[in-house]
């Protein structure tokens, strides 16, 4: 039996780092497997749509960097609504550089990313070092980490061996890599002829480029709906942006009835696939 084919409570119970457990207990709990991406740049705009989006999400993912007046203010906020609504938090940060680098980007500067955000990412490109950078900062905290094993673009490099040595490197720090963000699931991925994955193995994996309407944007983005990535891909989490908050953040019916319809199709196709 694989990771995904177990119920998200089953498999909260088997992790060992506090992020996953907190996230798959709150997948469990308000019975949504669905994330919204709040890509805006107006402090105001930003905390009306979690807000709004709260009741159906599992996790809120955030660029804070995008937000023209921040302040550590609208972390406080953004706590007070997390509590409120019961939702675990994603800084989207993709740090690239070297150990002592990301360590410091995550701890420090305006945004103090590891003191609010249960979650952040990393593109494997530097190596292992970026693992090490990164907990020795995050795992004192109860975070966690997930690495970027494949993206949702076109022409993405993140294909065959990069996603390969993505999982390998994964395997060799299980206690603060919770996952990836991926298209697909990573069981098998990067083993050798023979080598066995341990059988306590099971990453989250956590999902953009998600769709009902569009199939993708100008810019080389590709969508694929809640069904393609939660019931055929086994994909764990899926993170939708513009298609729940649109191009008008002042439409909060809307917004509200498009988050309830996605969080409905992500958690139906979930139980067709564990047979709940
Ligand atoms: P949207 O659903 O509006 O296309 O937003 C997708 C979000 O997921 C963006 O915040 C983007 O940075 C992120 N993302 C992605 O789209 N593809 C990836 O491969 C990795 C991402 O983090």
């Amino acid at each position: 039996i694989l990771p995904h084919q177990r119920t998200y409570k089953e498999r909260a119970l088997k992790q060992v780092n506090p992020a996953a457990i907190l996230l798959l207990e709150t997948m469990e709990r308000k019975k949504s497997n669905l994330a919204v991406s709040v890509d805006v740049t107006k402090t105001k705009d930003f905390l009306a749509i979690i807000d709004v989006v709260g009741p159906f999400v599992c996790l809120i993912k955030t660029h804070i960097d995008i937000l023209e007046d921040f302040d550590l203010n609208v972390i406080h906020q953004l706590q007070d609504l997390s509590k409120k609504h019961d939702f675990v938090i994603f800084e989207d940060r993709k740090f690239a550089d070297i150990g002592n680098t990301v360590a410091l980007q995550y701890s420090s500067g305006v945004h103090k990313i590891a003191s609010w955000s249960h979650i952040t990412n990393a593109h494997p490109v530097p190596g292992p070092s970026v693992i090490t950078g990164l907990s020795s900062a995050g795992l004192p905290l109860g975070r966690g980490l997930l690495l970027l094993a494949e993206m949702s673009t076109k022409g993405t490099l993140t294909t065959g061996v990069y996603t390969e040595e993505a999982v390998r490197m994964a395997r060799a720090r299980r206690d603060f890599v919770i996952g990836f963000i991926a298209q697909h699931r990573m069981e098998g991925v990067g083993l050798a002829p023979g080598e066995k994955a341990d059988e306590d193995e099971d990453f989250l994996i956590l999902t953009p480029g998600v769709g009902l309407e569009a199939k993708g944007d100008s810019m080389g983005q590709q969508y694929r709906t809640p069904k393609e990535v939660i019931l055929d891909s086994g994909c764990d989490v899926m993170i939708v942006g513009r298609g729940i908050y649109g191009t008008d953040p002042s439409l909060t019916d809307t917004i509200a009835a498009r988050a309830k319809k996605y969080m409905e199709e992500g958690w139906e196709a979930y139980c067709q696939r564990v047979l709940c």
